[in-house]
C-alpha cells in the first residue's frame, strides 16, 4: 500500500546515510576492490596448527588494515549470492531462496551504480558459469560495465569447481583499467565446501587432525592466504596497490563445525556455548586502504549488510538518498547484526533463536560475558531485526525502489 510505501521511505531518511567525519573521504577517488572470499571463516586468522600458520599471509596483512574480527556473515538459503545483495545492495537476504533468483529484474541502489555515477567503471569477477546464482541478470540490473565469468579466464590450473584461485586472481588484475578509476567486485572459488585440493597444495602438516573434512578446509585455506599474497603482489607491482581500497571478507560459513568430532574441538577448543554460536557466523572483514591508513583491529560488531555505506563513504559519497539498510561501521558503537537464520546481536546482548523460532524458547547472552540472561533483555534488538526484515522483504518483494524514484 502506498501507506507502507511512505513508512519505509520513512524509516530510510531517519535511520540511515549518517557518515563518520574521520573517515568520510579519506580515500576519495580510488580505486575499489572488494573480494569476496568463499567460505574464509575468521577462526583461521591467527591461528596456528601443530605450530603452523594457517593464514601467514592475512595475518601479516591485517596488521596494516582495518580488521573486524567482530565481523559476521548474515547469508541465508542463497548462499554466495545472498552474501553479494548484502555487501553490494545493503538489504537483506529473502528468508527463503536467493533473490538473485527470484527478483533479479528489480531495481536496486548499489556501489556499483553510486560509483558509475562517479565517472568509475565497474566490473564483476568469478570464474565459474555467468548462470550460476542467475548472476547474468542480476548482474545487469547492478548495472556492471561487465561481469567477467568463466569463459573469459584461462586457467593454467584447474581446483574444484573451475580456474585455481590463483589463476583468477592474477587474471583479474590484468583486467582492471589503467586508464580510469574502478570497481572490481570479485569471488573467490576454490575454498569451496567439501574443500578437495591436490595434493600438491597440501603442504601444512596435519596428521592430528581426524576429521577429513576439516583437513581438506585447512588446506584450502591455507592455499588462499597464498593466492592472496600472489595477488596482493600482483597489485602493487601495476601501482594499483596505493591507488586502491581492498576489501577482503568471507561469505558464508564453511559447515566444517560438526558436533562431537574433533573438528568440532579444533574449532571450538573450550569455548562456551555463546562463543561457539558467535564463531559459528563470524567471517574475517579487512579494509586496506592506501598508506595504511585507519590500521588496527576493530572489536565492534559488524556484518555484511554495512559494508555499501561504509565503503561508498571512504570514497566520500553520500548514501543518505540511496536505500542503502546498513550503517557505516565507522560510525561509533557497536552496528546491529541481524542474521536469517535467527541470532541478532548489537555488541552487548546475542540472542539465539530456538529451534522452532518463537521468540520466547530462545536464549539471551551477554555479549561481553557469555552469561545467559533474561529473555527479555533480548526482546528489543529482536523486534529491531523483525522491523527490519520486513522493511527489507516488502522492498524487494514490491520491487519500491523503482517505485520510489
Ligand atoms: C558458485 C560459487 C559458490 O558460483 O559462488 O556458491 P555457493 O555454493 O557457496 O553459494
Amino acid at each position: 500500500s502506498k501507506e507502507r510505501a511512505n513508512e519505509i521511505d520513512e524509516w530510510f531518511s531517519t535511520n540511515t546515510g549518517k557518515t563518520s567525519p574521520e573517515t568520510f573521504g579519506i580515500a576519495e577517488g580510488k580505486n575499489l576492490i572488494v573480494v569476496q572470499l568463499e567460505a574464509i571463516q575468521d577462526f583461521v586468522i591467527n591461528r596456528e596448527v601443530e605450530g603452523q600458520e594457517i593464514t601467514p599471509y592475512l595475518n601479516e596483512l591485517i596488521k596494516d588494515s582495518a580488521y573486524f574480527p567482530n565481523f559476521y556473515h548474515q547469508a541465508a538459503q542463497g548462499r554466495t549470492s545472498d552474501a553479494d545483495l548484502l555487501v553490494n545492495t545493503s538489504l537483506y537476504p529473502l528468508a527463503t531462496g536467493s533473490a538473485f533468483i527470484r527478483y533479479s529484474a528489480n531495481e536496486y541502489d548499489s556501489i556499483s551504480k553510486v560509483l558509475k555515477d562517479d565517472g568509475y567503471q565497474a566490473t564483476a569477477h568469478h570464474a565459474f558459469k555467468g548462470s550460476f546464482w542467475n548472476r547474468n541478470s542480476m548482474y545487469s540490473s547492478l548495472e556492471y560495465d561487465q561481469f567477467y565469468s568463466k569463459e573469459d579466464y584461462q586457467p593454467e590450473e584447474t581446483i574444484g569447481w573451475g580456474a585455481s584461485d590463483e589463476d583468477f586472481f592474477r587474471q583479474t588484475v590484468d583486467m582492471m583499467p589503467a586508464d580510469k578509476p574502478f570497481y572490481s567486485f570479485m569471488i573467490s572459488l576454490t575454498s569451496h565446501h567439501p574443500y578437495p585440493m591436490p595434493k600438491k597444495h597440501k603442504v601444512l602438516n596435519l596428521d592430528n587432525v581426524e576429521n577429513e573434512l576439516l583437513e581438506n578446509y585447512l588446506h584450502s585455506v591455507h592455499y588462499v592466504d597464498q593466492s592472496i599474497k600472489v595477488f596482493v603482489e600482483e597489485l602493487k607491482q601495476k601501482g594499483l596497490w596505493e591507488n586502491s581500497v581492498v576489501v577482503f571478507y568471507g561469505d558464508h560459513d564453511a559447515k566444517v563445525m560438526e558436533q562431537g568430532t574433533n573438528s568440532e574441538t579444533f574449532v571450538t577448543g573450550d569455548k562456551n556455548e555463546f562463543e561457539l554460536y558467535k564463531e559459528y557466523d563470524q567471517v574475517p572483514l579487512v579494509i586496506h586502504l592506501p598508506e595504511d591508513q585507519l590500521a588496527g583491529t576493530y572489536e565492534k560488531t559488524g556484518g555484511q549488510l554495512h559494508l555499501a555505506p561504509t565503503l561508498l563513504h571512504m570514497l566520500g559519497h553520500e548514501t543518505n538518498d540511496k536505500y542503502f539498510m546498513g550503517k557505516d561501521l565507522f560510525l561509533e558503537g557497536n552496528r546491529l547484526v541481524a542474521l536469517r537464520t535467527g541470532s541478532v546481536t548489537n555488541g552487548k546482548v546475542w540472542y539465539q533463536q530456538a529451534k522452532d523460532g518463537i521468540f520466547s524458547n530462545g536464549t539471551c547472552y551477554e555479549f561481553e560475558t557469555g552469561k545467559k540472561i533474561d529473555i527479555k533483555e533480548c526482546s528489543s534488538i529482536y523486534e529491531e531485526a523483525q522491523q527490519q526484515y520486513r522493511i527489507s522483504d516488502d522492498i524487494i518483494f514490491g520491487n519500491l525502489i523503482k517505485k520510489f524514484k
